[in-house]
């Protein structure tokens, strides 16, 4: 397959205005009729031949100016349709007619069938497997849709942009007509046929503007959709507030689906979602459901300026979307929700998603510079990485420049198809800045390290701080570039307290130090006792931070940094260090260092004073991936899962009844507003792993009542997922699961779950259970929730159970991936991105690793999708 590159970008020879597409829908033969206006753009010579995409489509017709063109006028390939002589006029008219088998449209791209629902996905480059199209996002064309369906099987039609006409037909049939005002991009058309209900709203902007919000889910299930309507309305609300962005259409629509590549699609007024991030209530959903629902139904609406107002010129720029909507999704879920808890979620995803790819062979610039297949770029880095860079860049001007470097964004870029160095600019032009050092984080991979060391002059009372970035080399990427870093700081006095920093370094701006060379040396003065640095608060850069702070000072900082972000990061890391250290036989860490984490972990759970939610993520230790990568080479996962139960087990016997005190105390207060009694659960279910698996009296009983007399969903699945890992009681997790699984056996949502939980049960018993369960009559590679729901968790993120009898766990995966290639080309790369860490373990482990890949390798015919994964892992 080619390699696309950045660099060999040019601009369409012609482009495409108008659309006007007529779709007669049925399962296995449906006709799309579409008419477009071509333009021949300046310089392109009247020879020049028009060159449109196509993927898997069946040429039906094709009319130029309306004429029916001739067969010596046109030639197909696979990928493509050539169309040699054209009207020497500016512009004309090229009607292009396929048929489709949605039905049988098993890669999710295009147009498929989901559950009888006919829908789309053209992101990235879906759209030609629709019709034959100059199918890339700086082509932007206004659209008409006309859809035609039999009514009895999908009475609700739906495309992008406005409704138009509606009526009936012969035998049977209706029709409806849908006009999308605003000129877009092809991948962000969306079609919708079937048989839905629907939860309706409103919603007036802030200039008056009356808008329909409609959700349409499946039948019997309007009443799950309240949240995420609930969600989609204050969205609007925030946009406008914090961006000055108004929604431009006379309706917004979702539709939820159950068969979905990825999470949601923002296609222009007609948002396609994975009815995971829109169906909810207390008894199908977690708190922690909730809270992804309302962060995508965000995500996907703050898309309607960045991407779909202000698109990509191509789809290198995917980050230019994707970074500024997480960006500001994640503000979003900050200011609805406890900050400090929403960041250190951010950081926990960003270092257990982002930094691994970074590091390994995945590794790639926020802005890549090279592809075969677009679909693969769609990662941690492009994401969360790139949503990094876009606060630090707020971080670095100031929220007022920063503000009025958005607004020039859309003042300028409106209707266009932008590129990173645009939307630099705008900020560069507004807080009159140089980003230019800036820009070398979009093109340069992998995590800098900043190395710190302190020295404290006691005679003339002077703190200095030295800080030392460098960026280990990545694939193809030897060298690396100085990049600026923000570092976000306080200096602790010794009753815990801030003290104002005294510098004259042009370094630090308030209290942030940018590091823009190799070394930045910061001398403080005015101080009395030799202060504790706190530094990266609140995580204010993507950088490793190397600091060889001793564990007092951290367990100092755990207690007493004003940043709360800091404080769990303080425990944190701590508690990362200890179990490597312990799973390595090294000897940092005394008894005493020990003991003393385990007192500062119970204190921080046990104290009163501090938000559950947070004390909730401090006892969430580092899992034995996290541990594993930290260890970095020859890593044994059972010796790393034995340090961890130890942990754990002495942290349980150190909460001992406390810790079930506190349990029965949480979650009792019948008028705690919803995220209140959400924190308190958090903090319920992260307390009770520790006392089962210490044996804490009363816990097993109070485990087993907590799932018997579940109000939520929370309850539920807090509660059967203690007792499955830590009870250590088969009959009792054997009972539980059957029960669950009697409950709620129809419901997909929520039985992906139930296979989830299971793929995460540990050691060779956890790898015969995989085995069973890839067996269950419910298991299913058709359905990518379901794939993802065993296979994901197994893979990523249960080591011992992977690699168990010879890492016998790699064979059956690599098996499934083969399977899903012939299905979903998509979900089995996204699915094999998982192992991408294997190369920490020891040989044996590894080198099964490589064979199975191997396997993978030899399969033929193999997608181009997981080909490049697998060539990625293996190099
Ligand atoms: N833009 C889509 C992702 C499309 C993925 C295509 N493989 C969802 C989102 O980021 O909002
Ligand atoms: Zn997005």
């Amino acid at each position: 397959a080619p390699v696309i590159r950045l660099k060999n970008y040019t601009p369409p020879a012609y482009t495409i205005t108008h659309v006007d597409m007529d779709v007669s829908l049925a399962a296995e033969d449906t006709v799309v009729t579409t008419t477009m206006k071509v333009v021949r753009q300046a310089g392109t010579p009247t020879s020049a031949p028009l060159v449109l995409d196509g993927d898997e489509l069946s040429l039906d017709g094709l009319w130029i100016n309306g004429d029916k063109a001739d067969d010596a006028n046109y030639s197909t390939t696979p990928v493509e349709l050539k169309i040699h002589r054209l009207p020497e006029t500016a512009a004309f008219d090229v009607t292009i007619r396929t048929r489709l088998a949605p039905v049988k449209n098993t890669k999710l791209m295009g147009l498929y069938q989901s559950s009888g629902v006919f829908c789309t996905q053209c992101e990235a480059e879906g759209f030609r497997r629709i019709t034959y199209f100059l199918d890339r996002p700086d082509v932007l064309a206004v659209y008409k849709v006309r859809l035609e369906a039999d009514k009895a099987t999908c009475p609700i039609l739906l495309a992008n942009g406005n409704p138009g006409e509606a009526g009936e037909l012969p035998d049977g049939r209706h029709f409806a007509v849908w006009h999308d005002p605003h000129p877009k991009p092809s991948y962000l058309f969306a079609m919708v046929g079937g048989d839905l209900d629907v939860l309706s709203d409103t919603f007036t902007t802030a200039s008056g503007r009356h808008v329909d919000l409609n959700i349409y889910v499946e039948t019997g299930k309007a009443a799950q959709a309240a949240y995420a309507m609930d969600a989609l309305k204050r969205s609007m609300v925030w946009d406008e507030l914090e961006y000055g962005c108004e929604y431009d259409l006379e309706v917004f629509n979702i539709v939820a689906v159950s068969d979905f590549n990825m999470g949601a699609m923002e296609n222009k007024g007609l948002n396609v979602f994975n009815d995971k991030y829109v169906l909810a209530d207390a008894d199908l959903a977690t708190d922690a459901d909730f809270a992804n629902i309302e962060a995508i139904i965000a995500h996907e609406y703050f898309h309607n300026w960045t991407g779909n107002r202000i698109t990509c010129r191509d789809w290198f720029q995917l980050c230019l979307k994707e970074g500024l909507t997480v960006y500001r999704d994640q503000e979003f879920s900050a200011d609805q929700r406890s900050r400090a808890v929403q960041r250190i979620q951010q950081v926990r995803w960003l270092k257990s998603g982002q930094f691994p790819e970074d590091a390994g062979p995945l590794a790639h610039p926020v802005r890549p510079s090279a592809y075969k297949e677009i679909n693969n770029f769609y990662t941690a880095t492009v994401y969360q990485k790139g949503a990094e860079l876009v606060r630090m860049i707020a971080t670095l001007i100031g929220p007022e420049a920063y503000r009025a470097g958005t607004d020039l964004y859309f003042e300028r870029h409106d209707g266009e198809a932008a590129v990173v160095e645009d939307f630099l600019k705008c900020f560069e032009d507004a807080a009159g800045v140089d980003l230019s050092q800036f820009a070398r984080w979009y093109e340069q991979a992998g995590t800098p390290n900043v190395d710190v060391e302190e020295e404290w002059d006691a005679g003339s009372c002077k703190y200095t701080l030295v800080l030392r970035q460098h960026t280990p080399p990545t694939p193809g990427q030897q060298s690396k570039k100085l990049v600026p870093i923000p570092v976000r700081f306080g200096l602790m006095g010794s009753d815990g307290s801030d003290i104002e920093p005294r510098t004259r370094s042009s370094a630090v701006k308030d209290d942030v130090i940018v590091l823009t060379r190799r070394e930045t040396k910061v001398t403080f003065t005015g101080l009395k006792t030799k202060p504790t640095p706190s530094l990266l608060r609140g995580f204010s850069a993507p950088v490793k931070l190397n600091f060889a702070e001793t564990q007092a000072s951290r367990l100092f900082r755990a207690e007493h940094d004003s940043d709360l972000f800091n404080r769990w990061e303080a425990l944190d890391g701590y508690g990362l260090s200890l179990l490597s250290d312990d799973a390595t036989g090294g000897s940092s860490f005394t008894e005493k260092d020990r003991e003393a984490f385990v007192l500062a972990l119970c204190k921080t759970a046990l104290d009163d004073s501090i938000e559950p939610q947070f004390r909730a993520n401090a006892l969430s230790l580092p899992n034995e991936m996290a541990v594993a990568r930290n260890i970095g080479k020859n890593v044994d996962p059972a010796i790393v899962q034995q340090s961890r139960s130890a942990l754990l087990k002495s942290i349980g016997r150190q909460l001992g009844k406390r810790g079930l005190d506190l349990m029965t105390k949480l979650d009792t207060d019948p008028n705690a507003d919803d995220l209140a009694a959400s924190g308190e659960r958090a903090l319920k279910y992260s307390l009770l792993p520790f006392l089962l698996v210490s044996g804490v009296e009363g816990a097993h009983n109070l485990a087993q009542s907590q799932f018997v007399q579940a109000k939520t969903m929370t309850d539920r699945m807090g509660a059967l997922s203690a007792i499955v890992h830590f009870s250590g009681d088969e009959v009792m997790s054997e009972q539980c699961l059957e029960a669950f699984y009697d409950r709620y056996e129809d419901n997909d949502l929520v039985l992906n779950t139930w296979f989830t939980l299971q793929a995460m049960v540990p050691n060779a018993a956890g790898l015969e259970r995989f085995e069973r369960l890839l067996d269950h009559p419910k298991f299913s590679l058709n359905n990518p929730n379901r794939a993802r729901s065993l296979l994901g968790p197994f893979a990523a993120n249960n080591p011992t159970a992977f690699y168990a009898n010879g890492a016998k766990g790699a064979t059956l995966f690599a098996q499934q991936i083969m399977t899903l290639d012939d299905k979903n080309p998509q979900i089995a790369a996204r699915l094999l991105t998982v192992i991408s860490s294997y190369r920490v373990f020891k040989a044996p482990i590894s080198d099964a690793v490589t064979e199975a890949l191997r396997t993978i390798r030899a399969k033929e015919p193999l997608s181009i999708d997981v080909q490049e994964i697998v060539d990625s892992l293996l190099s």
